[in-house]
C-alpha cells in the first residue's frame, strides 16, 4: 500500500459513493440518484440555516398558517422553498408535494420533467425550532403513473395517492447536534454524518438493525385520558414494570420531533407511538410524507410499522394531508401493540 494512502476498507464512504455504487448494481438508475443527492443537498443547506438559529432571521412564526392550520414557522417556509428550488429543473420529477403547500407543485414548464413524484415535510418538530431542540426534513420518493402508451399521468393529486410499499426511496434529515441523512433504497437502511469540514455526508451506520425487543416507548403521555382501551393497556402495562405482566421496566422518551424519535429507534430499538385519540380521530402524523417514509426505512431495519391494525405501508391513502395513526419499532413491541388492537 503506498505511504500515506488509507486502505481501501479504511476510507470512508461518500453518499454520492453509496449511490453510484447502487446505480452500478442497478439498484437505482440515474435520475433516482441525481434525486437523492439533489435532496441531501438541500438538507445540507436547511441544516445551514436551522444552525444558524437566533442568529438569522430564522426564528418565530412567519404569520401565517398552513393547509394543516398550524401557524406556520419561517424556518419551515424557508425549508420548503429551498427543496422546491434544489429539485424543479432537475429534469426527473413529474411533481412535487409539501406538508406546506395544499396542492402538488407543478416542475415549470421552463424546466423538463421526468418519472419521479417527491413528497416531503420540509421541516418537521417545527414547534422545536425556537427553543433548541432537534428538527428535520423527511421525503418519501414514487413514481408518477403511467398511461397505457407509457406517457406520463398528469401529476395531480390522485397521482400521489398510492400505498407506501410502492415507494422507490425514503428518509429523513436530522439536524441534531449531528445531522444525520438517514436513507433507504429498498435494500436496507443507512445512516450518513455530515462532515461539516468537508461538508460531506459520511456513511457511519452502514445496515441498520432495530432489536427486536426493547425497553423503552415513546408517546405524548399528555393524551392518556384520550387514548383507546389497547393503547392505555399497552402503556399501563410499561409503567407496570418488571412487578407488572412485562415482567421488566421501561423507560420513556418524547422528543416530539418525530425524525428525532424515531433515528433514536432506528439507533437503539424503541416503540414510536401516535395513536388515534379522542382529540386526534385520525392520528396526528400526516400518512404521505410522514408515516410512510419512516415506514419505510424502519421496515428496511427490521422493524415494523402499524396503523394500530393495518401495515402502514399497506394503506390505500385517500388524500395528500390525511393524517394515520403510528405505532413503529421494534418489531416484537409493535406486533403487541397490534395484537391489542385486535
Ligand atoms: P410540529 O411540526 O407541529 O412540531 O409537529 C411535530 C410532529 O408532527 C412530529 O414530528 C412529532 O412526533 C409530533 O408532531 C409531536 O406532537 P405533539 O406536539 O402532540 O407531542
Amino acid at each position: 500500500m503506498a505511504a500515506g494512502r488509507m486502505n481501501h476498507a479504511m476510507r470512508r464512504v461518500t453518499l454520492t459513493q453509496f449511490l453510484i455504487r447502487r446505480q452500478h448494481t442497478g439498484k437505482i438508475n440515474a435520475d433516482l440518484r441525481l434525486l437523492i443527492e439533489t435532496v441531501a443537498r438541500a438538507c445540507k443547506a436547511i441544516s445551514t440555516r436551522v444552525t444558524k438559529g437566533a442568529l438569522a432571521d430564522g426564528h418565530g412564526a412567519a404569520g401565517m398558517e398552513n393547509v394543516q392550520g398550524e401557524a406556520v414557522q419561517k424556518l419551515d417556509m424557508l425549508s420548503n422553498e429551498i427543496l422546491l428550488e434544489a429539485n424543479e429543473w432537475g429534469g426527473n420529477l413529474a411533481a412535487l408535494a409539501s406538508e406546506e403547500m395544499e396542492m402538488p407543485h407543478p416542475i415549470p414548464t421552463q424546466f423538463p420533467k421526468g418519472e419521479y413524484l417527491l413528497l416531503f415535510d420540509p421541516l418537521d418538530g417545527s414547534s422545536n425550532i425556537d427553543v433548541n431542540i432537534s428538527v428535520g426534513t423527511i421525503f418519501s420518493v414514487l413514481r408518477c403513473p403511467k398511461m397505457a402508451d407509457g406517457s406520463l399521468c398528469e401529476p395531480e393529486e390522485s397521482a400521489f395517492l398510492q400505498p407506501g410499499r410502492a415507494q422507490v426511496a425514503a428518509g429523513f434529515a436530522v439536524y441534531g447536534p449531528t445531522t444525520v441523512f438517514a436513507l433507504t433504497v429498498g435494500d436496507g437502511a443507512h445512516g450518513f454524518t455530515l462532515d461539516r469540514e468537508t461538508f460531506t455526508f459520511v456513511l457511519t451506520h452502514p445496515d441498520i438493525r432495530i432489536p427486536a425487543d426493547t425497553a423503552e416507548f415513546a408517546i405524548n403521555v399528555s393524551n392518556q385520558r384520550r387514548w383507546e382501551p389497547p393503547v392505555k393497556r399497552y402503556i399501563d402495562e410499561c409503567l407496570a414494570g418488571k412487578d407488572g405482566p412485562r415482567g421488566k421496566d421501561f423507560n420513556m422518551r418524547w422528543v416530539a420531533s418525530m425524525v428525532a424519535d424515531v433515528f433514536r429507534v432506528l439507533s437503539r430499538g424503541g416503540i414510536f407511538m401516535y395513536p388515534r385519540d379522542a382529540k386526534n380521530t385520525n392520528g396526528r402524523l400526516r400518512l404521505m410524507y410522514e408515516a410512510n417514509p419512516m415506514g419505510f426505512i424502519v421496515e428496511q431495519a427490521g422493524g415494523a410499522a402499524t396503523d394500530g391494525r393495518t401495515r402502514i405501508l399497506d394503506l390505500q391513502p385517500t388524500g395528500l394531508h390525511q393524517r394515520v395513526a403510528v405505532i413503529l419499532g421494534s418489531k416484537n413491541e409493535v406486533e403487541l401493540v397490534t395484537k391489542y388492537h385486535r
